[in-house]
């Protein structure tokens, strides 16, 4: 510990703080701009300029190490008018167009501008016009509004080692963007949206397909079916204003059915029959010498990640359809049939915390029957922006249940959302069908939490099954190489794109720098979803009554013919 002063405040704060980090503690807020704690600390805005006693010049908060009898000052006029110069310089060029700007208060440039009572900008910048990129079916740059804080270059190259986008040109003309200007379509970019989730302005957004669905809601000849999925009941609340990790399923279900769908479904649900088939895939695969480790195949940023960087692991993918996938083909079929609604005009929108599922929806590898599994895909976002549109009072309506027939998911669906969530939940299936014993704890500890990569080494009968988790793509690179280097094996691997998993997708809601800092959004809001498991009264995805009755209606067994033809699918070199 080191002893230090902030504002004539005597404190003691570990010797390897920042002063930003020292403020922090003390309750003593210093803006920011470029700042993301572990992801991009570079002290390049000088936003967080602060007076340190004896330095020659102001220094940046976020960078500069605490020492024994450190005096600070936050507030002084020479900090204040630094701060605003900075800020209007940025001002001076950037494209105000708040009005019509997707994050409009909920913008950190704005927000600045507020806190540090900008009223006049004193500078005049050169303002040019570039391109918009919107030619990806997830993301959408747009360097008009960008202010090279370089957060989503350090999100792409650093926590996702994905790197396609990075600085380019030099001085005035610095933009950010992707090699020789190309889109992000063009390149081998994951769709992640992380970039996404920490630009503090609207550079980078989710392409908005709420007009699809607005539409599709004014058809009268069309049959329109929303499936929310794990993730996005414990983060939606924020958008309303409500604390991170607040479970607002009952709301989320009531706004669905004032914007007017036909029926209110749970990918939950769609949750526990991919554990049936990708369960009884692990098991076979086990017994029969099939290709191991499997490997997960429901986040397709994985995916992509995998096409584009571990071809050779394509084969270890499970076949299964992510579960919101599979729940659009078995609307289309089973669904249809049983209601007696023609299936062309049966209408599925899916609610997801990702981006790159717009993306998945797309492929022509997710159809049966000649019909898209999904017609579109909105983000968490989307979803709230139309529910604000629809001035729905979200905070105060009644809270209502998901429809049936398709109803109620186990704990086992639940806890997809968070990393590992997919493994214990399989876990909980295969353990017990393999052992053949009923298996009473049901918590597979091992792999939760935020640790990059997770390993479980479960007892079954006379087998030692094998698990490892990893989330956010550096990670999964991580884990690969050491499967491929012969370091490591498993029977089973889950891979989630985006780090923490679904919970912190790329289309969830997005919190500011000075938020997202100092809490960790991953585990508030998986936390939210492990109290639902501990709450349900079922938490084994074969024990759910609604699967097993779609298997013995429809589907005769997991892995069938027919559960072969609408829920599976290959992906190829
Ligand atoms: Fe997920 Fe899913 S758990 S990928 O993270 O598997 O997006 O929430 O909906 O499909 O269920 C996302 C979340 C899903 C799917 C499920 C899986
Ligand atoms: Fe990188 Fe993901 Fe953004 Fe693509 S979507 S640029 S992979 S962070």
């Amino acid at each position: 510990m080191v002893n230090i002063t902030i504002d004539n405040r005597k404190i003691q704060v570990p010797k390897d703080y920042t002063i930003l980090e020292a403020a922090k503690a003390a309750n003593i807020y210093i803006p920011t701009l470029c700042f993301l704690k572990d992801i991009n600390e570079i002290g390049a805005c000088r936003m967080c300029v602060v007076e340190v006693k004896g330095a020659r010049s102001l220094q940046a908060a976020c960078v500069y190490p605490v020492s024994e009898g450190l005096e600070i000052y936050t507030q002084s006029p020479a900090v204040r008018e630094a701060r605003k110069v900075t800020l209007e310089l940025i001002l001076s060029n950037h494209e105000k167009k708040c009005l019509t700007c997707v994050r409009s208060k909920n913008c950190e440039l704005q927000t600045l501008a507020e806190e540090l009572n900008v009223k006049d900008i004193r500078f005049e910048g050169e303002t040019y016009k570039l391109p918009l990129d919107d030619f990806s079916p997830s993301v959408v740059r747009d360097p008009n509004k960008c202010i090279l804080c370089r957060r989503c270059v350090s999100m792409c190259k650093n926590v996702q080692q994905v790197s396609v986008i990075d600085t380019t040109e030099r001085g005035f003309k610095t933009i950010i963007s992707s090699a020789f200007n190309k889109s992000l379509n063009e390149v081998p970019c994951t769709m992640c949206g992380q970039c996404i989730n920490v630009c503090p302005v609207g550079a980078l957004r989710e392409k908005d397909d709420t007009d699809k669905v607005w539409e599709a809601l004014a058809n009268p000849e069309l049959h329109v079916i929303v499936q929310t999925a794990p993730a996005v009941r414990v983060a939606l609340g924020e958008e309303f204003g409500m604390p991170i990790g607040s479970r607002v399923t009952g709301n989320m279900i009531a706004a669905l059915k004032l914007l007017g769908f036909d029926r209110v479904f749970d990918t939950d649900t769609a949750a526990d029959l991919t554990i049936m088939e990708e369960g009884t895939e692990v098991i076979n695969r086990i017994k029969n010498g099939g290709k191991l480790p499997v490997i997960t195949s429901c986040s397709p940023g994985w995916i992509k990640f995998c096409e584009h960087y571990y071809p050779e692991f394509l084969d270890n993918l499970s076949t299964c359809k992510s579960p919101h996938e599979m729940f659009g083909a078995i609307l289309k079929s089973y669904y249809a049939e049983k209601e007696g609604i023609d299936p062309s005009k049966v209408f599925v929108v899916s609610i997801m915390p990702c981006t790159a599922k717009k993306f998945e929806a797309a492929r022509p590898e997710l159809a049966a029957n000649g019909y898209p599994d999904v017609d579109v895909v909105l983000t968490t976002r989307e979803l709230a922006r139309m529910i604000k549109e629809a001035g729905i009072d979200f905070k105060n309506v009644y809270e209502e249940h998901f429809d049936d027939p398709m109803g109620d998911a186990s704990g086992a669906g639940v806890i997809f959302g968070a990393t590992g969530g997919v493994m214990e939940a399989a876990l909980r299936t295969v353990a017990e069908i393999l052992s053949g014993q009923p298996i009473d704890n049901v918590d597979y500890e091992q792999v939760r939490g935020v640790e990059g990569i997770k390993e479980a080494s479960v007892k079954v009968g006379d087998l030692t099954l094998k698990a490892a988790v990893a989330h956010g793509l550096g990670n999964a690179r991580k884990l690969l190489d050491r499967i491929k280097a012969g370091e490591a094996e498993y029977h089973f691997v889950e891979i989630m794109a985006c780090p923490g998993g679904c919970v912190n997708g790329g289309g969830q809601p997005i919190q500011p720098s000075k938020v997202r800092s100092w809490t960790d959004l991953r585990t508030e809001r998986a936390k939210a979803i492990y109290e639902e498991d501990k709450e349900l009264p079922i938490r084994k995805s074969h024990e759910n009554p609604r699967i097993k009755a779609l298997y013995e209606e429809y589907l005769e067994q997991p892995g069938s013919h027919k559960a072969h033809k609408l829920l599976h699918t290959h992906y190829v070199k």
